[in-house]
């Protein structure tokens, strides 16, 4: 198992459309299990696939407190939504940043597991906000597509001038 390097916003590869997944084989459930540790390590609850450079549509999830809960998603897809709540979002792909973004509260989500088999589910709270967190990242979206331009231009920055300072202390290390 391994630890994969996590991309930052603005990196043009977490915009992408994430590809299907056309066959869950030995190396799809390698990938996933490389997802969770890189999870676990952040750590973090969510992580998806085009963040860590992979152009697929799968994504990983534990919300539960104890960190034993994981769930991997293949090809999932929202089949009902309900309601409206705001929630305070973060992302392992713009760290150090937290804002307020509203999204169905109530949803069903299809997909299929880590043996290629489809299950559906029914989500709600942090575990909804977080699958459709991680779908958004498989169409190239992010949550702070949410927020102003403004407040998005500034964690960019910010962001940009963090990337440019590791670049160096690589390059002299
Ligand atoms: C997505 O996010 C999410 O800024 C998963 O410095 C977030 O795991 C869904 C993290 C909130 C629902 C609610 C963020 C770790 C982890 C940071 C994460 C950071 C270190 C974010
Ligand atoms: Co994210």
């Amino acid at each position: 198992m391994a630890v994969l390097n996590i991309l930052h916003f603005p990196d043009p590869k977490l915009r992408r459309v994430a590809e299907p997944v056309e066959v869950v084989d030995d190396a799809m459930r390698e990938l996933i299990d490389n997802m969770f540790e890189t999870m676990y390590d952040a750590p973090g609850i969510g992580l998806a696939a085009p963040q860590v450079g992979v152009n697929k549509r799968l994504m990983v999830i534990d919300v539960s407190e104890e960190s034993d809960q994981p769930l991997a998603f293949i090809n999932p897809e929202v089949i009902t939504a309900e309601g409206k709540k705001s929630y305070d979002e973060g992302c392992l792909s713009v760290p150090g940043f937290y804002e307020k973004v509203t999204r169905p509260d109530v949803i069903r989500v299809r997909a299929l597991d880590r043996n290629g088999e489809q299950f559906e589910m029914d989500a709600d709270d942090l575990l909804a906000v977080c699958v459709q967190h991680e779908i958004d990242h498989l169409d190239g979206k992010l949550f702070v597509d949410y927020i102003s331009n403004l407040k998005r231009q500034r964690i960019k920055r910010t962001l940009e001038k963090e990337e440019k300072a590791r670049l160096k202390q690589t390059a002299s290390a």
